[in-house]
């Protein structure tokens, strides 16, 4: 698809709302509570098939449209999730926190939407290199005034890289996928994994591994001390009414 016309599905999807969030819960490790909710775009086809909004989420990257579209997903997940006694996890490109005035405008957006802002999660999704650190430096310590938890995401892969841990004042890693499959047969990412959940508490942060799909792989995250688990073991992702079922049903 080329960047026009991946620009024009984009402007559609905007104002046809066919972008939806689903809803995929991230669990305490030993109790299996749910700790938050991770909002996660999908666009719907002409089909009425669901799918990931990654043409879309690149295209964005590129252009204005994310301000747009992280606008669009801002509001509609903190309205979804105000009911909801877990945090909410939000992801947001690294362009946006060199905004300088990102706390107003999220203030600004939360405003109506019934969520207070210190129940909000942003994960930092590394798919851009991080520029201008000083801004950027700027925006996430006001985000960190205002109460919002941030979060590195995918780490381990891409621009995802350790001088991150140094300059950032993160509250905790969510681990890659591609580290979390080959847990159970492959003993050097075994030995990885260890030292990155030591790694992260040794800087007082906490750990989110990704896409945790067997039993074999929570086990061994326990015995690392992992936090946190998200992934198809224990939920999968789903509409927001499915949340309010389950909401329901546990109170
Ligand atoms: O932004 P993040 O990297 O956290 O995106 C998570 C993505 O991974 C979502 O698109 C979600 O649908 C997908 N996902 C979540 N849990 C699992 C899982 O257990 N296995 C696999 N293969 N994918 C998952
Ligand atoms: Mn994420």
């Amino acid at each position: 698809m080329t960047e026009s016309v991946a620009q024009a599905a984009l402007d559609r999807a905007l104002d046809e709302k066919d972008l939806l969030l689903l809803y995929q819960p991230i669990h305490d490790a030993r109790t299996r509570e749910i700790y938050s909710v991770e909002a996660l775009l999908r666009q719907r086809r002409e089909t009425g098939e669901i799918r990931e909004a990654s043409i879309i989420t690149a295209t964005a990257e590129q252009g204005e449209q994310l301000y747009r579209l992280d606008s669009w997903t801002i509001k509609r997940a903190l309205t979804d999730a105000a009911g909801w006694p877990w945090r909410l996890n939000v992801n947001l490109s690294p362009r946006e926190f060199q905004e300088t005035n990102i706390g107003q405008r999220l203030r600004d957006l939360a405003s109506g939407c019934g969520m207070k802002l210190d129940k909000l999660n942003l994960e930092l999704t590394e798919t851009s290199h991080i520029e201008r650190p000083d801004e950027t430096m700027d925006s996430l310590n006001a985000l960190k005034g205002l109460g919002i938890g941030l979060w590195l995401d995918d780490f381990g892969t891409k621009y995802s890289n350790l001088e991150h841990l140094q300059h950032f004042p993160s509250d905790g890693l969510k681990i890659a996928g591609s580290f979390v499959k080959p847990l159970s047969g492959d003993e050097r990412i075994r030995k990885i994994m260890r030292a990155l959940i030591t790694l992260a508490h040794e800087l007082n942060m906490k750990v989110v591994a990704e896409e945790v799909e067997t039993e074999e792989q929570l086990e061994y995250l326990l015995l690392c001390g992992c936090d946190y688990i998200q992934g198809f073991l224990w939920s999968r992702p789903m509409e927001k009414e499915k949340i309010d079922a389950l909401l329901r049903q546990s109170s």
